[in-house]
């Protein structure tokens, strides 16, 4: 007997092959994201694929992080934000210049909307947010007297509010990164399930950092956890070299990184008791590795190796992470199947 498909899979794929993914893979493609300099376009308007420019490590082409289920599925789309849903699962993206309307900075501005119609979206068809992927370029530069992160910050803190939504504990599991130019892009995974929020008890979570990060605190947990198709399954949201709410090992890439792997073990043990018969372990996750400078490649890679050993998936990326500090920042999720169908 043919094995059932999983309600959820990550495949990681060259992006030269969507286009070659079989009419049968297609139809069970929730959605994704790609990763090239300069972005690419993908031609996959009926699949909310979102196109990111960010630089890979050399010689790698341009990568997919594409999600596939075994639900029928269907595709929408609400405003700007492209979708594709089945019963228990919605997967969506939008890509938006940033555009001034009024006083407000404009990718505060952009970022409040693209979130407050996510939120209607979520809201109309019943969906609990799981996970988010934010990008957008010059994260660390300022404009309008503020970092252009704590503008984000600012734009999804009230779209949140707006909604009625708190943004304190059960808030979504996300990641924030510099992208290497276009405007904002937003990716989002969301369930018809309850979500649990998971903190790291080693770092103070981000949605009370205090006020010396930013006019308004961010609004994620450090990972969600939710039952689909009855397996546990993690979002581990963008991890990073801190404790408490400190930057650690300032200008150390290698201690940096070890620090963020014992933040996620700290997160993997943490979801385990409370998801106890799911045995998440480091080894059986899939990673998504951002890494500030280039020549830090090498090292980062080291280091992740000498943690987990072979972790079944990883993806090297080129990002600016949104402390000036912070040299890496690894994402992770697991549960769900990992690799080709
Ligand atoms: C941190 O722990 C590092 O603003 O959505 C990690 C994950 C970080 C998500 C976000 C930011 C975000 O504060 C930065």
């Amino acid at each position: 007997m043919m094995p059932a498909e999983a309600i959820l899979r990550l495949e990681v794929l060259p992006a030269s092959r969507l286009s070659s993914l079989a009419a049968d893979e297609r139809s069970g493609v929730l959605g994704g994201a790609c990763f090239s300099h300069p972005a690419l376009p993908l031609g996959t308007a009926d699949l909310p694929l979102l196109a990111v420019d960010m630089v890979l490590p050399p010689g790698e082409e341009a990568i997919c992080e594409v999600w596939h289920t075994a639900e029928p599925l269907e595709s929408g789309q609400h405003g700007t934000i492209r979708y594709r849903q089945g019963e228990t699962l919605l997967f969506g993206c939008v890509s938006l210049d940033e555009v001034a309307g009024d006083a407000r900075p404009p990718l505060q501005a952009t970022t409040e909307a693209a979130y407050q119609s996510i939120f209607e979206l979520l809201e109309a068809r019943g969906y609990h947010a799981l996970r988010f992927w934010n990008y957008f370029p010059a994260i660390n530069q300022e404009s309008h007297h503020k970092e252009r992160y704590r503008q984000f910050n600012i734009g999804r803190q009230d779209a949140f509010l707006a909604h009625g939504r708190s943004v304190i504990g059960n808030v979504p599991a996300a990641c924030a990164l510099g992208s290497a130019g276009g405007g904002l892009h937003i990716a989002f995974l969301a369930a018809r399930a309850h979500v649990t929020s998971v903190e790291n008890p080693r770092q103070v979570s981000a949605y009370h950092y205090p006020s010396q990060y930013g006019p308004r605190s961010p609004t994620f947990s450090r990972a969600g956890l939710v039952k689909l198709g009855g397996r546990d399954m993690l979002f581990i949201s963008g991890t990073a070299s801190i404790v408490g709410h400190q930057t650690l090992h300032h200008g150390d890439v290698a201690t940096q990184t070890r620090e963020c792997l014992h933040n996620i073990a700290a997160i993997v043990a943490e979801a385990n008791r409370r998801a106890p018969g799911a045995d998440f372990r480091l080894d059986n996750l899939a990673y998504k590795v951002y890494v500030r400078q280039p020549g830090h490649l090498v090292t980062v890679r080291r280091e992740m190796a000498q943690f987990i050993g072979d972790p079944v998936s990883v993806i090297y990326l080129q990002a600016d992470v949104c402390r000036a500090d912070l040299l890496v920042e690894i994402e992770a999720s697991g549960g769900h199947a990992i690799g080709p169908g």
